[in-house]
């Protein structure tokens, strides 16, 4: 049997430049993985190959696969990952479309009931994606959980809830980066967690994962060496969404990583409240280069209504002991949030412009799917514009769909636009300052 994974490309990614850097598509690697002596299967990712959706889906089909399975992990990808579908249905109606992926597991009502659309697999769906492909080989008896079904022309829909999350990560297959048509290129980015023990209402991670589990240290440290042994990848991130939950993990991968610092640099992102200053020389000594921390806001006021533990001082000074170690910082902000007034922002683009790196990012508050500030926008005071539609809703690109209680939409998007000049201004100092945090790191090394 086999079976294409794909993955649209977003749309706006036909506006960046054609060898801008995109990250590997984890979660098809992972189902890849798993249905290695099932099936064969193949991953299309229409982010590298910034093929439109009917060249890729055209691609797709002349592989001749049994069954077609696509990735809907963002909003910003659910427009062309439809309009595949609908040509795939079209030009080859037998071939079952299956979806899965954050977006879908939210949107799974909406999914389903389209005619190009035979099952939505939610959640976490290793397990279930193995068993539905038994299934339909006659090994098993019935559909697997997670799944809401209806295939072909039936639109009565079988709905089999979701019931159980992988307790330990350990137990998954090692990913197989040769099932990308160009492993090395994707051989630097890993998986090592999934879930978040936070909840904030701009997020997905808690609904989509439940709780924080981790893979173990020297499994994760495996997958690092093999990946830098077999692919030559000199730096690696971490795709999870929190990195740092379990402290014994982390020095344990440290005390690991430390002998091969000289060769293997790593970054991942982690709040601000769970990097405590002492992990600070460990990490560095570990190789770490890069920390990507969601600060949100400068303001004291919107950082404690938001349940965040720390202060904008707290912020400058971390961000500080991370440059005099050699790690570069990247600070992510949101304008924008249903707390903020005009005197908030200010205090965010203070912040911006005092902190010792030229990474920063500026997103506008989105109230995406599977979210609490999509659930209950009132509650948070927001007023969604009417028509609004989640799939044309793309975090920190310009678009604003909502007014707050202190804010309007175009008063947001003016702020904004003020705040993209810092982030401009910052980024044309960039190369000096990280050129320098080499040097600073390669230093402390020696
Ligand atoms: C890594 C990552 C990225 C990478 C993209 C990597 C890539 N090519 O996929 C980068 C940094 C580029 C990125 C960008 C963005 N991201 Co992002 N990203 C993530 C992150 C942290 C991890 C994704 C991942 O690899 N997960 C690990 C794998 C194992 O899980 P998975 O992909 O979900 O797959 C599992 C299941 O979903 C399911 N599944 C998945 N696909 C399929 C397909 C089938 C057929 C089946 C059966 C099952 C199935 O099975 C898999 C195994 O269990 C997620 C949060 C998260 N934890 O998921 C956010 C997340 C997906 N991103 C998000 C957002 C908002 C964005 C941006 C819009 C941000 C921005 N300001 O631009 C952009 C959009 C990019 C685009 N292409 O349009 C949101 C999406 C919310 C939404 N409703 O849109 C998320 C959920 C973060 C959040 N909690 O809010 N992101
Ligand atoms: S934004 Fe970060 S800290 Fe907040 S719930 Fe999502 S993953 Fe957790």
């Amino acid at each position: 049997m086999k079976i294409a994974l794909a993955a649209a490309a977003s749309t706006y990614s036909f506006f960046q430049a054609p060898n801008a850097e995109t990250d590997p598509p984890l979660g098809i690697l992972h189902l890849a993985t798993a249905l290695k002596g099932r099936a064969e299967c193949r991953i299309f990712d229409g982010q590298l190959s910034r093929k439109t959706p009917e060249n890729l889906a055209r691609e797709i089909l002349a592989w001749q696969p049994d069954i077609i399975g696509f990735s809907v992990n963002f909003s910003t990808v659910a427009a062309n990952t439809r309009r595949m579908a609908a040509y795939i249905r079209n030009e080859a109606a037998e071939i079952p479309i299956l979806f899965g992926g954050n977006y879908a597991t939210f949107q799974a009502r909406d999914f389903i009931a389209q005619e190009y659309c035979d099952a939505v697999f939610l959640h976490e769906a290793e397990i279930s994606l193995c068993q539905y492909v038994d299934w339909l080989q006659g090994r098993r008896q019935d559909l697997p959980d997670g799944i809401l079904y209806a295939p072909g022309k039936q639109r009565e829909v079988e709905e089999r809830p979701f019931c159980g999350y992988y307790d330990d990560l350990d137990r998954l297959p090692p990913c197989d980066y040769d099932l990308f048509d160009d492993p090395a290129r994707y051989a630097k980015s890993i998986v090592s967690s999934r879930g978040c023990p936070y909840s904030c209402i701009y997020c997905s991670t808690r609904q989509m994962w439940k709780k924080w589990r981790g893979r173990s240290a020297a499994n994760v440290v495996g997958e690092m060496l093999s990946l830098h042994e077999k692919y030559g990848a000199e730096q690696i991130y971490f795709s999870d969404d929190i990195f740092i939950v379990n402290k014994k993990r982390l020095h344990e991968m440290c005390r690991a990583l430390t002998p091969h610092a000289g060769h293997l640099k790593w970054g991942f992102s982690t709040r601000l409240e769970t990097l405590h200053d002492d992990m600070i020389p460990m990490l560095a000594g570990a190789g770490v280069s890069g920390i990507f921390l969601g600060i949100e806001s400068g303001s004291d006021r919107v950082l404690s209504q938001m349940a965040r533990r720390y202060s904008q001082a707290q912020v400058i000074d971390k961000i500080d002991r991370l440059a005099d170690h050699g790690i570069t910082a990247s600070a992510s902000f949101i304008i924008g949030l249903p707390y903020e007034t005009r005197e908030d922002v200010e205090q965010t683009f203070a912040t911006m412009r005092r902190l010792r790196t030229h990474r920063v990012l500026l997103n506008i508050f989105t109230p995406l799917s599977g979210t609490d500030s999509l659930g209950a926008p009132e509650a948070f005071g927001i007023e969604l514009h009417e028509g609004f539609d989640p799939e044309r809703a793309v975090v920190g690109h310009g678009y604003v769909h909502f007014n707050t209680r202190h804010l309007s939409a175009r008063e947001i998007r003016h702020l904004w636009l003020e705040g993209q000049a810092i982030v401009l201004e910052k980024g044309r100092q960039r190369n000096a300052f990280e050129t320098e945090m080499e040097k600073k790191r390669y230093g402390m090394l020696a």
